[in-house]
């Protein structure tokens, strides 16, 4: 006797559209025991400045120059960087097994905030929104260079993620190509656009925002979602309402309801585990140079690595590695967990 197929219940894969890959979701496991790794919580405490530390205002970093005594945020140019500005252009495409490509670029470091024991979710709004300016900023100067084809902006936030630091900073890293996973991401929603004539992620969120199920937070001007094919357990995806290309596109306004909706869902990231939720982040939105990128559509991937306790976490290991990506808990369940939580801060309560 065949029975009807039931996502809640039985084994199945989802498609995410923006890259084209699968995942396989098998709801029933969630129950198997866990005898393997746990995790250190990060630590309480932290002094609001740390005299050792390399971020910190007036200190100074590993290359032996001094930080300014900034009082908001600060950037400065990765003393260890990546890449190279100067880097000479070369290939060696016609080799069949040893191809290479020289990569120009630029990194940079962006501090949050002076404080040192503070998260972007326990920052307040207002300075947030400094950060929402200078990540914008950052992308607007980057793109004019035209030797940058595309800029990357990320947060690693905990020892769990390999942040060297706990001090609130951010990442920037340009590039003259397009790194892979926005690569993957332009050719699909080009495709779609060349479909459908709007923007994928335009039309996802209104069939989420009408769904409900996977909805986290919302606002007026923008709304997180646990995307249907999500991987990572608890993985989200913050999105503009209105079509908009790029952060250097958003108008004052939105620029507040976003810092108001990042201290909303890292909060409740943050009291999902009652720890400092640790995650890597990043914005994808269209490339620096060439077109006018009508297919594009700004957001944040926010990957947290965490999957029953502040010391329990996912490891994409194994089959992950080597056939498809993998998950428990549903991405309805994800959603509905997250939204359970409170929007105060556990350490303000
Ligand atoms: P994380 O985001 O992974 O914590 O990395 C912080 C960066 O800070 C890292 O790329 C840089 C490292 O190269 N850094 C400096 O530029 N100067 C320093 O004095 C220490 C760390
Ligand atoms: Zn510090």
């Amino acid at each position: 006797m065949s029975v009807t197929f039931d996502p809640t219940e039985h084994p199945h894969r989802r498609r995410n559209p923006l890259t084209g890959e699968w995942v396989l979701v098998s709801p029933h496991r969630m129950k198997r025991p866990w005898q393997g790794q746990t995790e250190s919580p990060p630590p309480h405490c932290l002094r609001q400045y740390d005299p050792s530390c390399y971020l910190c205002p007036g200190n100074e970093r590993a290359g032996g120059l001094v930080n300014p005594a900034y009082t908001h945020t600060f950037v400065f140019e990765n003393d260890f960087a990546a890449l190279r500005a100067d880097t000479p252009a070369g290939t060696s495409q016609n080799e069949r097994f040893f191809q290479s490509q020289s990569e120009t670029g630029v990194c940079r470091v962006i501090c949050f905030s002076p404080r040192h024991d503070l998260t972007l979710a326990r920052m307040a709004q207002a300075d947030i929104r400094r950060v929402v300016d200078l990540w914008a900023e950052q992308v607007e100067e980057l793109s004019q260079d035209e030797r940058l084809g595309y800029v990357q902006l990320f947060e690693n936030r905990g020892a769990m993620m390999g942040s060297s630091n706990p001090h609130p900073h951010g990442q920037v890293w340009a590039t003259g190509r397009m790194p892979t996973e926005a690569a993957k991401e332009d050719r699909e929603q080009r495709a779609y656009f060349e479909r459908e004539g709007t923007p994928l992620l335009v039309d996802y969120l209104c069939a989420e925002l009408a769904a409900e199920e996977r909805v986290v937070v919302e606002n007026s001007d923008w709304a997180a979602v646990v995307p249907y094919w999500a991987v990572w357990p608890f993985e989200t995806l913050l999105l503009p309402r209105r079509p908009c290309r790029q952060m250097g596109e958003l108008a004052a306004a939105e620029r507040d309801s976003l810092a108001g909706i990042l201290k909303r869902l890292l909060t409740l990231y943050d009291n999902l585990f009652e720890t400092s939720f640790p995650y890597s982040m990043g914005w994808h939105g269209m490339p620096a140079s060439g077109g006018d990128h009508a297919h594009w559509q700004l957001h944040a991937h926010f990957y947290p690595p965490l999957l029953r306790s502040a010391t329990v976490r996912k490891f994409m290991v194994g089959y992950e590695m080597l056939a498809t990506p993998q998950r428990d808990l549903t991405a309805e369940q994800a959603a509905e967990r997250l939204r359970a939580q409170s929007e105060i801060h556990y350490l303000d309560r």
